[in-house]
């Protein structure tokens, strides 16, 4: 299996986001990228290759050109007030307020944008995201190609970040990019399958309304789990979309027999759907010991989730999501990849 990476992901480390009252240093940082890539090569999974560059028009297939355009003036704009740190934002346009009229300045913009606090934008952090983002459509291009497999080895991940917003430690959405990539050039039905811990609100969202490309999650509950408002049972989809949006909310405490049980449903699910290529949106924060989520799974349920999906006998694009544990994040995707590719 080709792995996509690109270094550039070490331009975006955020310091910090709000959290519980604090500023707390980012859970998503640099050295996640850097475990992944060091089991992937001690994993013998293949060869790591640097992505293509894709113009903005790949980006706009997905995002709304003014959420495009925010994210590649932000910083200038942040840094023309005389900040030298982190822009983040601190206003929402929440209940009772208008959200038809994007601010100008930028302090408006950070809140119109963002779905929370969690996403620091810093010098590099456009340089970043445009570079997960061309390894996600890279492996896209592989697997139009006809390879049976690939993983985009993204940083910083993209499920949280919706056609006009981010959040969750998400810019632009890799995944849906890639989705939307493998439908312009050939495949008549995607299907996306997020395994991350959290629901992936971004990607059900830029899908809901489409037919052709079939979302399934399992996720912690969000009626106690980030995102908290998107991500229940009965979003089915709507319009041409109806039934092609599958949720599977799970209590905290889901241990690898009942994620099982979850991920046979979804795999069902997408199996009947018929994709012609599927691209898995791979966050391994479902591990027992991950510092900011509540389920309890371990080194051997992720080689059962790359088995589980093999079983589809489609090409496939592992892209990168979350994963907290940083010492242990290398490890458990690698079990996932390598799971895959022996199943
Ligand atoms: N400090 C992904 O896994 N913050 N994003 C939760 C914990 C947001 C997770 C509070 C979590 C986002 C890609
Ligand atoms: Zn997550």
């Amino acid at each position: 299996m080709l792995t996509i990476y690109s270094d550039d992901h070490r331009l975006h480390h955020g310091a910090a986001e709000l959290y519980r009252g604090k500023l707390v240093r980012c859970f998503e940082m640099p050295a996640r990228a850097d475990q992944v890539l060091d089991r992937v090569r001690a994993s013998g999974l293949g060869p790591v290759i640097a992505p293509d560059r894709f113009d903005r028009a790949a980006l706009a297939r997905v995002h709304a050109d003014d959420y495009l355009t925010f994210l590649e003036t932000a910083w200038d704009e942040w840094a023309a007030l005389g900040e030298t740190g982190d822009a983040l934002p601190y206003v929402w346009p929440a209940n009772d307020l208008r959200r038809d009229v994007p601010p100008a300045h930028i302090d408006g913009k950070l809140g119109f944008y963002a779905i929370d606090a969690a996403v620091p934008i810093t010098a590099g952090t456009w340089a970043a995201v445009r570079s997960a983002a061309d390894c996600a459509l890279t492996g896209a291009r592989h697997l139009a190609g006809g390879a049976a497999s690939a993983f985009a080895l993204c940083r910083p991940p993209g499920h949280h970040a919706g056609a006009r917003a981010m959040g969750g430690f998400c810019y632009l959405n890799n995944a849906a990019i890639a989705a939307q990539s493998l439908r312009d050039h050939g495949a008549a039905r995607v299907a996306v399958l997020d395994v991350d811990y959290h629901h992936g609100n971004g990607t059900q969202s830029i899908f809901y309304d489409r037919g052709d490309v079939f979302f399934a999650s399992l996720h912690g509950d969000p009626s106690v789990e980030y995102p908290f408002f998107l991500g229940y049972a009965d979003e089915c989809g709507i319009g041409a979309g109806l039934g092609a949006n599958l949720n599977l909310p799970l209590p905290w405490g889901t241990d690898g027999a009942q994620y099982r049980a979850a991920l046979d449903h979804a795999i069902g699910a997408i199996g009947a759907f018929a994709p012609d290529s599927v691209v898995v949106s791979l966050g391994v924060d479902t591990f027992a010991e991950d510092p900011i989520s509540h389920f309890k799974l371990f080194g051997p349920d992720f080689a059962a989730i790359g088995q589980r999906i093999a079983t589809l006998g489609r090409p496939t694009l592992f892209v990168l999501e979350g994963g907290y544990a940083v010492a242990d994040i290398g490890v458990n995707v690698a079990h996932v990849l390598t799971g895959f590719a022996g199943g």
